[in-house]
This record gives C-alpha cells, structure tokens and sequence, in this order.
C-alpha cells in the first residue's frame, strides 16, 4: 500500500485484440500518452502486455510480444512511469526488465515457461502470481472444481512454494486469484466473496476484475467498456477485504472509489 490505500496497476495491452482496449493502443506515442495519463491519474505502475489472455485468444511468438512491449516499457521509463510486465514467458520478462520493467505479471504463475520462475528469482523484482490453468485458447474448458475457494488457495500455495524452491525471495511475491482465467461468473463471485482467504495466505493479494465479463453479466450483458463504475466498486469491496493492488483500466474511477472508501473508514 502507498499512502495508505492499496496499489492501483493500470492496465496498458498494446494488443490488437485484447477485449477491452485491444487495437487503441498500438501506437507507441498512443501507448506512452496513456501510460503516462494512468501514472498522472494515480497508477503506481503500469502493467505493459503484448499478448491477449482474452478467453478464446490464440497466442503470438515471443518476438511478436518483445516487438510490441520493449519500446512502450522504455518510453515509459524515460517518462518516470514505472512498469510490470504482463508476460508468461521468460524471455519476454527478461527483455522487459531489461527496457526498465520493475514488476513481473506472470498470469501463468510460472506453469506457462519453466525458465520463468528463474527469471524472476535472479531478477529479485516483485513477481506476481496468478491462478492460472491454461492458456487463453482452452482455459474455459478447465473451468470445474470441487470447492473454488479452496481448490484456487491450493494451486496457488502450489506456485508459492515452486517459486520459493526456485530462489524467489517470499518479500518478492504477489499473488492472485485469477478472475476469469478457467473460471465461469460464479467461480469469480465465489473468489470475490472470499477475497479474504488469499489475504489470510500472507502475501500481497492483487485482484484484477476489470471490465470482465462477470461485472457485464450482472449488468444486463453491458459490454467491457461501460463496466468502470462496477470495477470501482469490486475496488472498493477488494479494498475492504485487505487486498494489496488493484489491476484496473479507469485508474482514475478506482483511485476516486479508493478515497472515498479511505475517508469513509477514518
Ligand atoms: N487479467 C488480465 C490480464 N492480466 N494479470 C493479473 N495479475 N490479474 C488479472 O486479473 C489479469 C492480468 C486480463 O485482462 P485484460 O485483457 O484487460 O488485460
């Protein structure tokens, strides 16, 4: 937490078909001016990424991925704007740190690429973790647990402890549910209702609900882009449950949300 509210990463996919912002930001001035918007509205990094995870989404070649993020990362660090990464590839991750990324996002939690996990205990930046059991092409085909609370909490420990046995520092590690990744809209509320269950497993928790498709489920199957005040609302409610970060697209929505919720518990 800065200034005591959590995190805020604002989402920047330099993507054509990410399902929110995929094709706006492909652009590399387009890209750093909404980098540098999201720094200026409150974000503490902005989370670059050069590959879809979109449910359905096939993959690009990690040259692809470099090609796109590399030059944004840069441009953002000569701005001041500090980055996180959202790769699940090890060379992807590597080259970024390189440009000046300070954050790996591995929403494969290390299980994409088995070179990742050394990647980031080398690095010593924060990694974050994510719930993940496939990639975007089959993901919704591995959607069926037992408990998802508990099924979740235990892959999730899995990882942990993979990264630990790889050398990640345990100061380093982030982890987080997943919304949305192999998980149906009542897998995501059941995750949100016990966001506090991943807080009790003693790591920062970043919660990433952004425009998802649950949020416009609810709401008469709104389309992504109308879902910022619903995502500062799960903000607000991930805040209250002890959440470390929140990953959004409206920083400005969520840092305002943010506010109110501070002033309001004073
Ligand atoms: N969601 C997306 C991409 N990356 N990273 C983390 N850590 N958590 C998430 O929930 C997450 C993520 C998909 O959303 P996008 O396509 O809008 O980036």
């Amino acid at each position: 937490m800065t200034d005591d509210l959590p995190v805020v990463i604002g989402v920047l996919n330099v993507t054509p078909d990410s399902f929110s912002d995929g094709g706006l930001y492909q652009d590399l001035s387009a890209a750093v001016a909404h980098g540098v918007l999201l720094a200026r509205q409150g974000a503490q990094y902005v989370d670059v990424g050069g590959e879809s995870t979109r449910p359905g989404a096939s993959r690009v070649s990690a040259d692809v991925e470099i090609e796109r993020i590399v030059p944004v990362i840069a441009a953002l660090r000569a701005e001041g704007v500090p980055t996180s990464v959202d790769t699940t590839r090890a060379a992807v991750a590597l080259a970024a740190l390189e440009a000046g990324a300070s954050v790996i996002n591995d929403v494969s939690g290390g299980l994409a690429d088995p070179a990742m996990l050394a990647v980031a205990a080398k690095a010593g930046c924060p990694y974050v973790i994510m719930h993940w059991r496939g990639h975007s092409a089959s993901m919704q085909e591995l959607a069926s647990y037992t408990n998802v609370v508990a099924d979740v909490r235990a892959e999730l420990s899995a990882r942990i402890d993979a990264a630990l046995a790889a050398g990640v520092d345990a100061s380093s590690i982030i982890i987080d549910p997943g919304i949305g990744f192999a998980k149906t809209a009542t897998h995501n509320w059941e995750l949100s209702r016990h966001l506090q269950t991943f807080v009790g497993l003693g790591y920062p928790v970043l919660f990433g609900a952004s425009r998802k498709s649950y949020l416009g489920l609810l709401l008469d199957g709104r389309p992504a882009a109308e879902l910022d005040v619903a995502t500062a609302a799960t903000s607000v409610l991930a805040a209250q449950a002890g959440a470390w970060g929140l990953r959004v697209h409206d920083v400005q929505a969520t840092v305002d949300a943010l506010k109110v919720w501070r002033e309001w518990i004073a």
